[in-house]
């Protein structure tokens, strides 16, 4: 089996991004297989912290060949910023950076397109990261979108003229007030597509098959997470791509048989960025020290995330929708000092007490039954070793891994790629 996943099991920002760091040794090749720049993967190491968007999370050592695969969307404009971050920290990304040629391009219009969608909407809006996403995605699945690899034929310039033309109309038809220079936005963008041109493209599956067939090892490397899945995610508010493991084969020309060990992500508690339902929310001060304590604040758009308890029943969906082999815990060490761990098992759903994801989610029909645990006190983020991790933590750990019926093989105690401890 050549294939492994790795997987955010809640709302996103789980710390994908560490996690891909610290196993990237362990493979040849790194891929990401959907979403886009709404992504935002944080690396630190050696004091330096970095925040990856679209570029896999593989790009900063030496041996790893990182793709971006056909189920992700790309805005050159951002990817150019990137790659102008990696230059300057001497990173050489040529080498080994590829591009799927069935990639779909994220144009000025999508963005300005999200941004009239979501004014649309009033107060229902998705909280969408406004990059494009959604638009983008519709245009694939609507069949116009166009791709990376149209960009090495000569009419692309002319599909784009049409396409953003029909975009302004749109535009104009949500009735909102959206403020753009086009022109401005597309100098950009054509310097920006410049830049893409000068990296390789390639058909990415015949790529992995012969990679498979030379016996080299991939991490496909997820993007947002579980409940943000456009299909088992808490709809509408979600993201607009396949962000669990079956993702992975369409957003990357991988068979299903072909899939190893699918390592499954989650932080110690729970947050979301955006609106929709997240039933173990919480608005007091637990909630404001989880958010204080864990910087939680969104990558891409700095927005704080919304803080709550740890929900299993969400986490256990999770674990089952993409058949998780191994878990990865994160954050507990900002859990530290709270007399009283509380993790949800259950939900209140219409008198009756359940123990799935309900249909419908909302606040308003569904409360969360608590079991209580004994915090811990003692400060994690020096601790290298399991050994030294205190009891009532690890209490914490092994309850959740009996719930989840899975392995937790990973504690992550710190940002840095030295904070991990294996168990
Ligand atoms: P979009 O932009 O159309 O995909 O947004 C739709 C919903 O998906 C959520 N979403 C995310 N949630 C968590 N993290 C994401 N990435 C950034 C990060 C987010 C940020 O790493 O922090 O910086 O704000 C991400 N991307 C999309 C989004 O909040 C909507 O609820
Ligand atoms: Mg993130």
């Amino acid at each position: 089996m050549a294939v492994d996943l790795l997987l955010g099991l809640q709302w996103g920002d789980e710390g994908k991004g560490k996690i891909v760091d610290v196993l990237t040794s362990k493979y040849d090749i790194i891929a990401r297989f959907q979403g886009g720049p709404n992504a935002g993967h944080t690396l630190e190491f050696d004091g330096q912290k970095h925040v990856l968007h679209t570029i896999p999370s593989g790009i900063f050592h030496d041996k790893s060949v990182n793709i971006v695969g056909n189920g992700v969307v790309i805005d050159p404009v951002i990817f150019k910023k990137e790659l102008d971050n990696l230059e300057k920290h001497n990173i050489d990304y040529k080498s080994k950076l590829l591009i799927s040629r069935k990639a779909h391009l994220i144009l000025p219009t999508h963005r300005l397109l999200d941004a009239a969608s979501e004014a649309s909407k009033g107060k229902a809006k998705i909280g969408s990261t406004l990059k494009g996403i959604g638009p983008t995605y519709m245009d694939k699945t609507g069949r116009n979108g166009i791709r990376v690899g149209d960009l090495e034929l000569d009419d692309w310039k002319e599909k784009y003229r049409n396409l953003a033309n029909k975009h302004q109309k749109m535009i104009s038809f949500y009735n909102v007030d959206v403020q753009y220079d086009l022109a401005e936005l597309e100098k950009e963008f054509f310097e920006a597509v410049k830049t893409l041109k000068s990296l390789t493209f390639i058909d990415s599956e015949e790529y992995f098959h012969t990679a498979q067939a030379e016996g080299k090892t991939v991490l496909a490397e997820g993007a947002q997470g579980s409940l943000l899945d456009i299909d088992f995610g808490t709809y509408p508010f979600v993201t607009s791509s396949n962000t669990t493991a079956a993702g992975a084969c369409t957003g990357l020309g991988v068979a299903p048989n072909q899939i190893g060990e699918a390592y499954g992500i989650f932080k110690a508690y729970t947050t979301r960025v955006g609106s929709g339902p997240f039933p173990t929310e919480l608005f007091d001060e637990d909630g404001e020290t989880m958010g204080r304590v864990g910087n939680e604040f969104g990558a891409t758009t700095g927005r704080p995330r919304r803080c709550g308890w740890l929900d299993l029943v969400a986490l256990k969906y999770a674990v089952k929708i993409n058949g998780i082999t191994q878990l990865i815990m994160m954050k507990g060490d900002v859990l530290s000092g709270f007399k009283t761990l509380k993790v949800c098992t259950a939900y209140k759903y219409r008198g009756e007490e359940i123990k799935h994801l309900p249909f419908n989610i909302e606040a308003e029909n569904v409360t969360p039954v608590y079991t209580e645990m004994k915090g811990w006190d003692a400060d994690l983020t020096g601790m290298t070793k399991a050994e030294e991790l205190p009891k009532e933590f690890n209490d914490y750990v092994e309850y959740l891994e009996k719930e989840l019926e899975t392995p937790i093989s990973v504690v992550s105690v710190g940002p840095d790629r030295k904070q991990t401890i294996n168990r």
